[in-house]
Parts: C-alpha cells; sequence; structure tokens
C-alpha cells in the first residue's frame, strides 16, 4: 500500500502509473526588453502566432509574469534556455524560467 497520490490501486494489484510532472514556463517581465522582441521569442521558441504571442507579453507587461506554456522537464529546460539566449545575445535581460506544476 502507499500513500503516493500518483500510485492506483485497482483491484488487488497495484498498478503504478508513470506520470511525470509536467513544468511550466514563466515569462518574467523586465522594464529593458522591446515588446516586438518579446513576441518575436515567443513566436521562434514556442511556435506562438502573433495573437497569442502578443497576449502572452502584454500579460507579462502588466502582471510582471505569464505562464507560457507546460511541457516536460527537459523541453521546459531546453525552451528557456534557447529564449533566454536570444535575450542576453540581443543583450536584453529578458528571462524565463521553468518549475514543476502543483
Ligand atoms: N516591459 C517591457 C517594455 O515596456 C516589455 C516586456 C514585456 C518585457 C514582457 C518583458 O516579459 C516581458 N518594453
Amino acid at each position: 500500500m502507499t500513500d503516493d497520490p500518483d500510485v492506483k490501486i485497482r483491484g488487488k494489484a497495484e498498478t503504478r502509473t508513470a506520470r511525470p510532472k509536467l513544468h511550466k514556463v514563466i515569462l518574467w517581465n523586465d522594464d529593458f526588453t522591446p515588446r516586438e522582441f518579446v513576441t518575436v521569442v515567443l513566436k521562434r521558441v514556442f511556435g506562438m502566432g502573433p495573437e497569442k504571442a502578443h497576449v502572452v507579453m502584454i500579460t507579462a507587461h502588466r502582471r510582471g509574469a505569464c505562464v507560457v506554456a507546460v511541457f516536460t522537464k527537459d523541453v521546459a529546460e531546453t525552451k528557456c534556455k534557447q529564449a533566454n539566449d536570444y535575450g542576453e545575445e540581443a543583450g536584453f535581460p529578458l528571462r524565463f524560467t521553468s518549475e514543476p506544476e502543483e
């Protein structure tokens, strides 16, 4: 028996369900990165269309941060690095982070 909520009990046997936690990518606002640059990065790295990229950018701008999307841990970390590298190469403090979903 177990208290782990990821372990489901079916009948007499225990069935372990491999359900790796998803990780959310968060975009943080700053005072220096141009809005247009943020939307370009969202389109390139996260495959967003222009409207969605604008909504995510403006949400981070107004509220301080915005969840971009959720991915497996590896994909979330890779996309954060790609997006942060774009900002760094252009000399902007644009910052994406990732963390496990609750
Ligand atoms: N606040 C920036 C500006 O006014 C734009 C911006 C939006 C930067 C979202 C980062 O995550 C961000 N130029």
